[in-house]
């Protein structure tokens, strides 16, 4: 046990270009600030949040290969020995409402999934342009949610495994919503967070359909897990918590993803997650004036070097200032 971790996930500072030509293990490189409009290979995937401060980094992601790279309908993917990344973007002058565009995204998906020897997505990015825009339940996050129940095949009620998710606000003059994934052939194993509900039993007044997502998946492979967090907020039980206060918020989402990776403990009975230099941390701000106090909230906070980005995005709910993710590699307990 304690070998290498699957999936390789890493921020760099050599430009993508770089790490396309080199063939044999790169999975997925993501490029920050740039529309998922102009994607120029199968791996590359632009995603329309800007970085803040600096350097400008890529997030790359490298796993065994040899990789396989094509096109299925309007997705685009890269399938390594044991792990899939895909990605779609929708041209919203196109495909129609918000709630019909999320629809058809997770058509494609599905449909894919189901004809992939990866068919288990462990955790999905949706990258949705102005989620806060529209009020009550047309809010464009809340007809995202709607479009992403019409497709997805099951009842949450029977518990079926779900995949980790994130879901921020790319900027109202993207045009693209995008939505990437990854995947594998056996399914995650799902951890919810005892200080918060279930989102798929969130109470009504949050929407007319529950978000459908885990709180976290942890990747089991080759004897190494791996946590796959979901987009963590200041959200305790199922409300926010300090309102318009972004430090305070920033501390009470850390607190719930200690929560969360001991939740992972318990259930795997031997293995142990931390925000540490195995692992990489995204950090969404909605105000980019927020930088420098996140900044050093999370210095103060997690003082492990987790390689950590910090992003600019709005946050499903109009009273949340920022949000967590992040992808984290297990160790072994000893007793
Ligand atoms: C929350 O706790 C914050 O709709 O896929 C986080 C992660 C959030 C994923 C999603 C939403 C989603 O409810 C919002």
């Amino acid at each position: 046990m304690g070998e290498q971790p699957s999936l390789r996930a890493s921020y760099r500072e050599t430009p993508s270009e770089y790490w396309l030509s080199r063939g044999e293990d790169v999975l997925a490189v993501f490029e920050f600030g740039r529309s998922p409009l102009e994607s120029a290979d199968p791996r590359h995937v632009p995603v329309a949040l800007e970085q803040l401060g600096t350097p400008a980094m890529v997030e790359v992601w490298q796993c065994e290969g040899p990789i396989k790279t094509g096109n299925w309908d309007r997705l685009r993917f890269a399938q390594g020995e044991q792990l899939t990344m895909g990605h779609i973007a929708l041209d919203l002058r196109e495909t129609g409402t918000m709630r019909e565009s999320s629809r058809m995204a997770y058509d494609i998906l599905q449909t894919y999934l189901q004809q992939s020897p990866h068919q288990w997505p462990l955790k999905i990015w949706n990258y949705i342009p102005g989620i806060n825009l529209g009020s009550g339940d047309d809010e464009l996050y809340r007809q995202f949610c709607l479009g992403r129940a019409d497709a997805v095949l099951i009842d949450p009620g029977d518990r079926p495994p779900l995949p980790a998710a994130t879901a921020i606000g790319s900027p109202p003059g993207e045009h693209a919503l995008q939505v990437y994934f990854l995947a594998a052939a056996l399914p995650g194993l799902d951890v919810e967070n005892p200080r918060q509900v279930s989102a798929w039993r969130y109470p009504r007044q949050y929407g007319p359909r529950s978000p459908l997502f885990s709180r976290g998946t942890i990747l089991r492979l080759n004897g190494s897990q791996q946590f796959l967090i979901s987009g963590t907020a200041s959200v305790v039980g199922h409300q926010t918590h300090h309102e318009n206060q972004v430090a305070n918020q920033l501390s009470e989402s850390l607190r719930n993803v200690q929560s969360l990776l001991e939740e992972g403990f318990r259930l795997t009975g031997d293995s142990y997650a931390r925000l540490d230099d195995q692992g990489l941390l995204k950090v969404y701000i909605r105000n980019r004036d927020d930088l420098d106090l996140i900044r050093q909230t999370l210095e103060a906070e997690a003082p492990a070097q987790i390689p950590r980005i910090y992003l600019e995005g709005d946050i499903c709910r109009e009273n949340l200032l920022t949000e967590i993710d992040g992808i984290v590699s297990m160790r072994q307990k000893k007793s």
